[in-house]
């Protein structure tokens, strides 16, 4: 949440049309692992509603690009929403305040999805979204920090952003400050060995404030990670390398706040959440097809992947409904 202001968009930016049921959704809806302990009823739905604008505006982006990693994108926003609306610690007013918590979008391929996050923050000018990509526009298919307000590291080239983030945490703990860094990566990118030098670099530092989250959602560009490169037990290797390791739903928007609570309270040791996603989270002809990974949508297409949105919502928002506290 960024400081003294509050949030950058209040609830009630629910569309108009009347949500799906339950039975309508999408198989991305979690089913049974509501813990509801991470988030006030309330607060879920404020994040649902931001959520949801958040996966339509990254579709639309698609659709004006031309093509995009909507995939990635779509898996992602959860993630990137719990952090910005309900952890992160930043200054509305000031993107470049010094003592921000960090973050560092390692899959930077997934700009796709940042960059309409950027914008609502209201960070950088929403009608750049309709550039997205293209010729001289500052919004490139990776983000590039000197150019988008918000981006605290350039990436796109897989593998960067966990040795950045050691970087910035060691950054930190010389200043005597104690921002938080959140390093989000992809599962496919874990098969850059820089990734695990920064691991042990890491743990060995005991860098307790960066927290890892791993968008575990199962597939690469050209197919299933554990066909292309098995990750195999992840959580055991995360676990060898000196890693408290938590596990979530990474779809859950109370399970997801939780386990960033779990890892701030856990000190002394540096914590990577496995998030378990869905490809293409929302759009039921992308989900868990690698295909999708970068895709370019036709405006029939476009109108499908609208209406499976809408269904997604409606049953997330029923499901925050009947559980939520
Ligand atoms: C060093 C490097 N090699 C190759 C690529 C091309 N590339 C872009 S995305 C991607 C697959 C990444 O898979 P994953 O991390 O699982 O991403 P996600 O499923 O979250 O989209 C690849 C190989 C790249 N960006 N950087
Ligand atoms: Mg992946």
């Amino acid at each position: 949440m960024p400081q003294d202001t509050g949030p950058a968009t209040e609830p009630g930016t629910e569309p108009a049309t009347e949500p799906g049921t339950p039975a309508d959704a999408p198989k991305s809806v979690p089913v049974g692992t509501a813990s509801g302990t991470g988030l006030g009823k309330r607060e879920w739905l404020r994040l649902e509603a931001k959520a949801d604008q958040l996966r339509r505006l990254t579709l639309d982006t698609t659709y004006w690009a031309g093509a995009g990693h909507i995939g990635g994108g779509m898996s992602v926003l959860d993630i990137l929403t719990v952090i910005y609306h309900k952890h992160l610690n930043y200054k509305l007013d000031d993107p470049v305040w010094p003592d921000r918590d960090r973050v560092i979008l390692s899959k930077g391929h997934a700009g796709i999805a940042y960059a309409p996050l950027l914008c609502d923050l209201g960070w950088n000018d929403p009608a750049l979204l309709k550039t997205f990509n293209l010729t001289n526009s500052p919004m490139g298919m990776h983000l590039d920090a000197a150019k988008v307000v918000g981006v605290d590291a350039s990436t796109g080239s897989l593998g960067h952003g966990l040795p950045i983030a050691a970087g910035t945490a060691l950054a930190a703990r010389v200043q005597g400050k104690d921002w938080w860094v959140y390093c989000v990566t992809g599962d496919g990118e874990l098969n850059e060995g820089s990734c695990w030098e920064a691991f042990m670099a890491i743990a060995h530092y005991q860098l307790d404030h960066v927290i890892t989250i791993v968008d575990r959602n199962k597939f690469m560009i050209d197919g299933a990670t554990e066909e292309v490169m098995a990750l195999g037990a992840l959580a055991d290797k995360l676990r060898a390398f000196g890693l408290n390791v938590i596990e979530a739903p990474g779809h859950s928007l109370p399970d997801l706040s939780a386990a960033i609570d779990a890892a701030k309270s856990h000190a002394g040791q540096p914590t990577a959440i496995i998030a378990d996603t869905v490809k293409g989270a929302g759009i039921d002809f992308m989900e868990g097809d690698y295909v999708w990974h970068y895709g370019a949508l036709d405006e029939a297409m476009h109108k499908r992947a609208q209406a499976s949105l809408e269904r997604y919502y409606g049953a997330r928002r029923a499901r925050a409904e009947a559980e939520g506290v």
